[in-house]
């Protein structure tokens, strides 16, 4: 058995450290997004694979038995080549994915099916706005300049920032309710860019908006292929047990 863990974030971790436990060889692999990510306890390949066409080759060249997909959720690109790419190799594929987020008592949540419509969903006023999604999207902001924007991403910016009034914060995820609320607090921040990514990683600014009384706009998960899923390391390595006993 010879996996390849589709990874960057937090519970693409955990999965790593049990399959490394269970003696499971594992090859982890990163998209190269950023400049240091985290290390992990098995053997890491960074960089993408070239399309569903290098991901099959990858898949035959280095005797890929089973593929764990626990990339993001807005990660659907890699989601849609992996499923094409086993589809085609017969090889079993599981996605790892964590519950979406869901409005409580208290939040004030503005859901937007897409990050374009995020910016739309701003109020015309000017505003302090934590725009928590990355690097990634930031220039879709720019059509809304009269805002104050408060950025955190994992890398400084290697070119200018489209956004003429704006703060940077780089700093590297998971964060906690403490911080987060100090940092919504310092910057007054009212309005908060969110994905809804779920998971542990990335939920303290939530928990921080919704305790400061602050609205958020939720931007949905995209769509991503039907797969069989599971939702926490266990599942993951009974499944692989399971599809050893069944010879695939
Ligand atoms: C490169 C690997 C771990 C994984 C940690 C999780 C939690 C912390 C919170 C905020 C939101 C955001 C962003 C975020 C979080 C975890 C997880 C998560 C959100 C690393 C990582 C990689 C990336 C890529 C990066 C994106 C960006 C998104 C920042 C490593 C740290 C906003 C998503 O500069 C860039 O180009 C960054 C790009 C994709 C989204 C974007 O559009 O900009 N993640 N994040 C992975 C790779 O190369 O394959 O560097 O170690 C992983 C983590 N980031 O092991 O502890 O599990 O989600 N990541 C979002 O959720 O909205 C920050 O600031 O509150
Ligand atoms: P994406 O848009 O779905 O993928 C774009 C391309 O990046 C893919 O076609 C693939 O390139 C490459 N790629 C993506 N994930 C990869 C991986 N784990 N290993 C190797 N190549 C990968 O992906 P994304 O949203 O840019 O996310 C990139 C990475 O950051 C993923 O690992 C994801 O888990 C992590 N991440 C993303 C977010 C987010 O908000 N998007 C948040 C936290 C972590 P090729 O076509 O060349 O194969």
């Amino acid at each position: 058995m010879r996996v390849l863990l589709l990874g960057g974030t937090t519970e693409a971790g955990t999965v790593a450290r049990a399959l490394e436990s269970a003696g499971i060889e594992t090859v982890f692999s990163y998209a190269g997004r950023t400049n240091a990510p985290v290390a992990q306890p098995v053997p890491v390949r960074v960089g993408g694979f070239g399309g569903v066409a290098g991901l099959v080759a990858y898949l035959g060249r280095e005797r890929i038995s089973h593929v764990v997909d626990a990339t993001h959720p807005f990660a659907a690109t890699m989601g849609h080549n992996a499923h094409t790419a086993c589809m085609q190799m017969g090889v079993p594929l599981l996605r790892l994915e964590r519950p979406a987020w869901v409005p409580q008592t208290g939040d004030r949540w503005t859901q937007v099916p897409t990050i374009e419509r995020a910016c739309a969903a701003l109020p015309h006023d000017p505003a302090r706005v934590f725009l928590a999604i990355g690097r990634m999207h930031l220039d879709q902001f720019a059509a809304a300049p009269q805002h104050h924007y408060l950025l955190r991403l994992v890398d400084a910016p290697t070119r200018p920032v489209a956004l003429p009034h704006h703060s940077l914060v780089v700093a590297r995820g998971p964060f906690n309710m403490a911080q987060d609320t100090d940092m919504l607090r310092v910057h007054a921040i009212t309005h908060l860019v969110a994905k809804n990514a779920g998971g542990s990683g990335a939920v303290a600014k939530i928990e921080a908006a919704r305790a400061l009384g602050l609205h958020v706009i939720m931007i949905a998960r995209p769509q991503r292929p039907r797969t069989e899923k599971a939702h926490d390391a266990g599942a993951v390595l009974h499944w692989l047990s399971h599809s050893a006993e069944r010879g695939v």
